[in-house]
C-alpha cells in the first residue's frame, strides 16, 4: 500500500529486458515506489500459465494498477503520463513531440522485435547459433543509422535537445543493450552514442532520487534495500 492507501503499482520485469527498462526509467522519473515481481524469461518464466494469464502473448513489461493489466511499455508508459503528469515524457512541441514518438517507434518497432530472445532461438534452431550475432547486428546497425539522422539536428544533452523526454527512455536501454549484450560498435553513431548513453540518464535519476545506486555491471538501479527499481 502507498501512504494515501493506494495499491502500489506493480511492475513484470526481467533485468535484462531492454522493454522493461523502459519502463522502469519511467515509473523512477515520475517518482514511484512500486512492487517489482520479476520473471525470468531465461528461465521461460514468461511462458508459464501464471504468466500468461497477465500478458497472454508472454512478454515483459506489464504493469498492473488497482484492476487494470496493461502489457507493452508503450501503452504503459503512455497510460503513466496521462495519469500522472509530474515529469513530462513528451514535449509540448508538436514537431519535437513527433520526433520523439519517431525515436520511440524505430526501436520498438524496427530494432527490438527483430533481436527478441524468442526470435534468436528461432534462428538459432533453424539456421544455427552463428546466426544470431550477424542478423542482430545489421538489424541494429540499419536502425541507428535511421536514428543517427533523425537526431542529429535535434539532439542536446538527451535526445531531443536538453531535456529527458521519452525517446530516451527508448534509446538508453538500446544502446546499452547494442553494447554490452550485442556486441555493436558505435563507431559511427555519434549522435546517439553522446546523448543516449546511459551515463546521461544514470546520472540524471540519481540526481533526482539520491536514494538509488548503480551496479556498474547490470546498470540496474537499486535503493537502500537492495531492490532493483
Ligand atoms: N512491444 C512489446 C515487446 C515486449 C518484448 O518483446 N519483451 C521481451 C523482452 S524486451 C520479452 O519478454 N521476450 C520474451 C521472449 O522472447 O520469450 C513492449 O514494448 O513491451
Amino acid at each position: 500500500m502507498t501512504s494515501n492507501g493506494e495499491k502500489k503499482l506493480q511492475l513484470y520485469s526481467y533485468h535484462r529486458s531492454s522493454c522493461s527498462f523502459r519502463v522502469r526509467i519511467a515509473l523512477n522519473l515520475k517518482g514511484f515506489d512500486y512492487e517489482y515481481k520479476p520473471v525470468n524469461l531465461l528461465k521461460g518464466e514468461q511462458k508459464t500459465p501464471e504468466f500468461l494469464k497477465v500478458n497472454p502473448i508472454g512478454y515483459v513489461p506489464a504493469l498492473v494498477d488497482g484492476d487494470l493489466v496493461i502489457a507493452d511499455s508503450f501503452a504503459i508508459i503512455m497510460y503513466l503520463e496521462e495519469k500522472y503528469p509530474q515529469h513530462p515524457l513528451l514535449p509540448r512541441d508538436l514537431a519535437k513531440k513527433a520526433i520523439n514518438y519517431q525515436a520511440a517507434n524505430i526501436v520498438s518497432a524496427s530494432i527490438q522485435p527483430l533481436q527478441n530472445l524468442d526470435v534468436l532461438n528461432y534462428i538459432e534452431e533453424k539456421v544455427g547459433p552463428e546466426a544470431k550475432m550477424p542478423w542482430v547486428q545489421k538489424h541494429i546497425g540499419k536502425g541507428f543509422a535511421a536514428l543517427e539522422k533523425l537526431l542529429q539536428n535535434h539532439a542536446g544533452k538527451y535526445a531531443t535537445g536538453d531535456d529527458l523526454f521519452l525517446a530516451d527512455l527508448f534509446l538508453a536501454p538500446q544502446i546499452h543493450g547494442a553494447i554490452k549484450r550485442f556486441n555493436f560498435d558505435m563507431v559511427g553513431h555519434h549522435t546517439l552514442f553522446s546523448v543516449g548513453c546511459m551515463r546521461h540518464i544514470c546520472r540524471y535519476l540519481l540526481s533526482k532520487m539520491p536514494c538509488l545506486r548503480i551496479n556498474q555491471t547490470t546498470l540496474l538501479l537499486k535503493d537502500n534495500n537492495n531492490s532493483v527499481v
